[in-house]
C-alpha cells in the first residue's frame, strides 16, 4: 500500500489513525486482525491476474495481507517514506534489504560500529556470496568519501550506533552517496522516526528491529522496512518472497499497531528520564564515563541537537574498575533486569561485549571501538526516581564494598 498522505496530521495522530476507516469493518474501532494464511479467488481468471500483477489484492499473506497493509502504511506514514514492509524481526528487515540490493562482486560501506549480528551478517554473512564489505568510521564522512570505489553500491549505519551511542550525520552521509550513485540506509531502531527521521535527511531507505521502541513492550519480535515504492516491491518480492521468507505475523502486526499508538509519549517518557539519569549517572563517583547525546560532555552533541529531536531513552557508560566490578553492580540491581533487547517499557541492562556484541572477536571489537568495559543500559518507563535509586543504591555499594576491601588490604 502505498502512502500518500505524509505530513498532514501530527506524528500522535497518525500513528492512531493512518489509514484505518472503521466504516470499513462493520464499526470496529480497533482494526480487526486477518488471521489467514491465504485469501480465496472469485474465480480461477482472477486468481491468475493477481499472480500476474494485473490486478491488485491478497493472495498469500507471505506477500501481503490486510493487518500488515495496515501497519505498513503507519510506519511508511511516520518515516515519511512512500511504502514500508513488515518482516519477522529486525534480521529480517536488513537481510531482505540487502540480499535484495546487493549482488556478487558489489561493495558495500559500513560504519564501524553495528549491532551484533549485523556486523556477523556483513562478515560472515555477504562476504559468503561474493559481496566486498569495507567498515569506515563515518563519524568523519569524508571517511566514506574516500572509501567508494566503482563497486560500491550500498552505504550503511546506525545512529545512534549499537552500543557505544556513535551518531553519524545522515545528511552528509546521504549527500556524498547521491552523488556517487549509492543506495543509503539506515537503521533507525534506536531514534525511532519520533526522533530522526532519515528518509527527510536524505537517506533511502530506513530499517528498523520493530522489536524495541516500535513494539515497545518486550513481547514480541518484528522489523519493518521503509523506502520508496519501487525499493518497498522488490524487497517485498525478491528478498522476503523468494529469499528470506521473513514476514511478519499478523497477530505480531496488532501489537505494533497498538505500540506505535503510544510511541510519541513514550519516547517524551524515555528521553526524559534517560537525560535525568545520565546527568545523575555523571556525578557519581563510581562513574568512569557516560556516554549520551543529551550529555554537554557527550562528543557529538552538537550533532544531537541538530540530527534528533531528544537524545532517546539509552545510555551506554563504564564504571570506575571497569567490567569486573560493572559485573558485580549490575549483580546488586534489584528492580532493572539484566537482559538483553531494548525500547522496553521495563528498564533493561546488559554488557555488549559478553552478550550482543559478543558475536565480534575480542580484537574485532577493540578495532571497532566496542570497550570490553561498556555497559548498556535501556531505560524504562517505570518512576524515574525508582530507576536512579536502583542505580545509586548498587554504584553505593560496589564503593563500599571497594572501600573496606582497600581498608582489609591496608
Ligand atoms: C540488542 N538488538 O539487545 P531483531 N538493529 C539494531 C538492534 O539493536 C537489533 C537488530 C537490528 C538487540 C537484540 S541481542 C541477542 C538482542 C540496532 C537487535 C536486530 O532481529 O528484531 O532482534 O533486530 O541490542
Amino acid at each position: 500500500m502505498k502512502n500518500n498522505d505524509k505530513n498532514e496530521l501530527g506524528f500522535a495522530t497518525r500513528a492512531i489513525h493512518d489509514g484505518y476507516d472503521p466504516a470499513t469493518e462493520q464499526g470496529a474501532l480497533v482494526p480487526p486482525v486477518y488471521m489467514t494464511s491465504t485469501f480465496t479467488f472469485e474465480n480461477a481468471e482472477q486468481g491468475a491476474a493477481l499472480f500476474a500483477g494485473e490486478e491488485d489484492g491478497h493472495f498469500y499473506s507471505r506477500i501481503s495481507n490486510p493487518t500488515l497493509s495496515l501497519l505498513e502504511l503507519r510506519m511508511a506514514s511516520l518515516e515519511g517514506a512512500e511504502a514500508a514492509m513488515a518482516t519477522a524481526s529486525g534480521m529480517g528487515a536488513i537481510t531482505s534489504t540487502l540480499w535484495t540490493i546487493l549482488a556478487q562482486g558489489d561493495e558495500i560501506i559500513v560504519d564501524k560500529t553495528l549491532y551484533g549480528c549485523t556486523f556477523t551478517f556483513f562478515q560472515h554473512g555477504l562476504t559468503k556470496f561474493g559481496v566486498t564489505v569495507k567498515h569506515v568510521d563515518m563519524r568523519d564522512p569524508e571517511n566514506l568519501r574516500s572509501a567508494i570505489t566503482d563497486k560500491t553500491k550500498v552505504v550503511y549505519f546506525e545512529t545512534p550506533a549499537n552500543p557505544n551511542m556513535r551518531l553519524v550525520e545522515i545528511g552528509a552521509i546521504a549527500q556524498i552517496a547521491k552523488e556517487n550513485g549509492l543506495i543509503t540506509v539506515v537503521d533507525n531502531t534506536y531514534a525511532t522516526p519520533y526522533l530522526t527521521r532519515p528518509i527527510d535527511l536524505g537517506a533511502d531507505i530506513v530499517v528498523h528491529s520493530a522489536t524495541k521502541y516500535l513494539g515497545g513492550h518486550g513481547d514480541l519480535v518484528a522489523g519493518i522496512v521503509a523506502g520508496s515504492a519501487d525499493i518497498i516491491t522488490r524487497i517485498r518480492l525478491e528478498g522476503v518472497k523468494d529469499m528470506t521468507g521473513a514476514v511478519m505475523a499478523p497477530l505480531t502486526a496488532f501489537q505494533i499497531m497498538r505500540g506505535l499508538k503510544t510511541l510519541e509519549i513514550r519516547m517524551d517518557r524515555h528521553c526524559s528520564s534517560a537525560q535525568m539519569i545520565a546527568e545523575q549517572l555523571e556525578q557519581h563517583p563510581a562513574v568512569e564515563k557516560v556516554f549520551y547525546p543529551g550529555l554537554e560532555s557527550f562528543e557529538q552533541h552538537g550533532l544531537a541537537k541538530r540530527q534528533m529531536s531528544k537524545p532517546g531513552g539509552m545510555i551506554a557508560f563504564e564504571l570506575v574498575g571497569g567490567i569486573s566490578v560493572g559485573m558485580r553492580f549490575m549483580n546488586e540491581l534489584k528492580l532493572i533486569k539484566r537482559a538483553v533487547s531494548l525500547g522496553d517499557v521495563d528498564t533493561l541492562i546488559q554488557h555488549p561485549a559478553s552478550m550482543t556484541h559478543s558475536t565480534y572477536t575480542p580484537e574485532e571489537r577493540a578495532e571497532h571501538d566496542i570497550s570490553d568495559s561498556l555497559m548498556r543500559i535501556s531505560i524504562g518507563l517505570e518512576t524515574p526516581d525508582d530507576i536512579m535509586a536502583d542505580l545509586n543504591s548498587a554504584l553505593d555499594l560496589i564503593i563500599n564494598s571497594e572501600n573496606s576491601e582497600d581498608k582489609k588490604v591496608a
